[in-house]
């Protein structure tokens, strides 16, 4: 894979994705910035059901904020899951707020993901202004609903089948 400033978060090597019939997929969705995690979810859906997991096989919850992923996808290991996914948005504002609830919810996945059995998937946006947030969530840089589906299965059929 190569490094790109313009990567389409929608793009990928579709003959690289496994087909996924009875894969268990958790997910766990930031309610702050919903209009983008809605859409971001919408993407991880539609990708993991383009790969066969069947929509009885997915499980959703919601937080109030990014910072309660942590808690969410450590809740969501425990349950009957071959992968999950974390959904995110966090936008900069006028205080560092956004740098601690960055730094604490990114931390928090990355010890779930080093820790726990099941791989956890990065799925937070975290960007200067809404327009940003847009762009990654179904606008002219894709969606990173799908990349995030596109990598949990990935990291299903290579460690957990
Ligand atoms: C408080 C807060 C702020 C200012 N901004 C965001 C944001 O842009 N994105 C997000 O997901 N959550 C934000 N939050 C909420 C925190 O993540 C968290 O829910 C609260 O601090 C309560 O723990």
């Amino acid at each position: 894979m190569q490094a790109s400033k313009k990567k389409n978060l929608s793009e990928y090597d579709e003959n690289s994705v496994p087909l996924s019939n009875g894969v268990k997929i958790g997910i766990v969705v930031s309610e702050w910035n919903n209009n983008v995690t809605g859409a971001l979810l919408d993407g991880a859906l539609c990708t993991l059901k383009k790969y066969g997991v069947s929509e009885s096989d997915i499980i959703i919850k919601h937080v109030p904020g990014s910072f309660e992923l942590t808690f969410g996808v450590a809740q969501m290991v425990k349950k009957d899951v071959d992968a999950v996914i974390a959904i995110g948005c966090v936008i900069r504002g006028d205080t560092p707020h956004f740098d601690y609830i960055c730094q604490g919810t990114t931390y928090g996945l990355a010890h779930l993901n080093a820790t726990q059995n099941v791989p956890v998937i990065y799925g937070l946006i975290t960007t200067n202004d809404m327009q940003q947030a847009l762009d990654r969530c179904g606008g002219c840089m894709g969606n990173k609903g799908d990349e995030c589906a596109v990598t949990a299965l990935k990291m299903v059929h290579e460690f957990c089948s």
